[in-house]
């Protein structure tokens, strides 16, 4: 899944891609690279972020999702977690909406993706991205993600949206800190397996990977980012959400090679 940010003020890319012309240029890029899916953002989730109002973020999405339908044949998602605007951007054709709080904070969402039949993410977090850092507190972070998560496909699910249509999200750098992060990617198997869902990880760019390199910069951590690509896939991620599509691509082919190697050499 490549990312798409329409916003001034994202922590990886902020600002890049604010007009529509550049986010939709830059989803056609993310696209010809390889992205099996786009995610186009108007808010920002970084921690401490200042909401935006409804009408705000779909004068930023709404075209880049109508003109990315248009010209790619790839899914395109909507991340929101407003219901108004998950609803426009399945007007205007997405097949999937990405909502960090899982349906959450709006009560008219699960319906929205339920009545347009469209893909779900139920991404793990607490609180608001203003209050998220207050509540990364866990008795034991893999079984509480795995439940708080759950609750919320279930809820997804008896609202109609369809189970094979969820994808669930531990939500890296949500409510967490780099140890809780650290300690979820380290148990994906087991995430998945209480979840009950197929999981989507997105790790790239965030600042704990800089934490562990120096604190290096967000232009500094595509490595690390690639790391966590490749772990993901290896321990069942069925998505991951990147900013370098390309970079992600080439390093998975190679991920593929070796899962298909022998000790007698390649496999035909
Ligand atoms: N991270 C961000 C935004 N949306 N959605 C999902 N499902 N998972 C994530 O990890 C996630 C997300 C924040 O990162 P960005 O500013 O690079 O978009």
């Amino acid at each position: 899944m490549g990312v798409v940010n329409v916003t001034p003020d994202s922590f990886s890319d902020g600002g890049r891609f604010e007009t529509a012309d550049a986010a939709v240029a830059h989803g056609l890029e993310l696209a010809a690279a390889g992205a099996a899916l786009l995610d186009v953002g108007g808010e920002s989730t970084r921690p401490g972020a200042a909401p935006v109002d409804a009408d705000e973020e779909l004068r930023r999405t709404r075209r880049v999702v109508h003109d990315l339908v248009a010209r790619t044949s790839i899914p395109v998602s909507i991340d929101t977690t407003k219901a108004t605007v998950a609803a426009h951007a399945l007007e205007a054709g997405a097949a999937m909406v990405n909502d960090i709080s899982g349906g959450a904070v709006d009560p008219d969402m699960l319906s929205v993706v339920a009545d347009a039949d469209a893909m779900f993410v139920v991404m793990h977090t607490r609180g608001t991205p203003r209050t998220m850092r207050a509540q990364a507190h866990y008795h034991d972070v893999v079984r509480d993600v795995a439940d708080e998560l759950r609750a919320r496909v279930d809820a997804a699910i008896d609202a109609g949206v369809r189970a094979d249509a969820i994808l669930a999200d531990p939500g890296i750098g949500f409510a967490k800190t780099g140890e809780h992060n650290f300690a979820l990617l380290a148990a994906l198997p087991e995430l998945a397996a209480r979840v009950e869902v197929p999981l989507l990880v997105g790790a790239s760019r965030k600042s704990f990977l800089g934490h562990i390199l120096d604190d290096a910069p967000v232009d500094a951590r595509e490595e690390a980012t690639l790391a966590t690509t490749v772990w993901s896939f290896m321990y069942g991620a069925a998505v991951v959400r990147v900013h370098d599509v390309a970079s992600s691509g080439r390093a998975v082919a190679l991920l593929d090679v070796l899962e298909r190697a022998t000790p007698q050499g390649m496999a035909a």
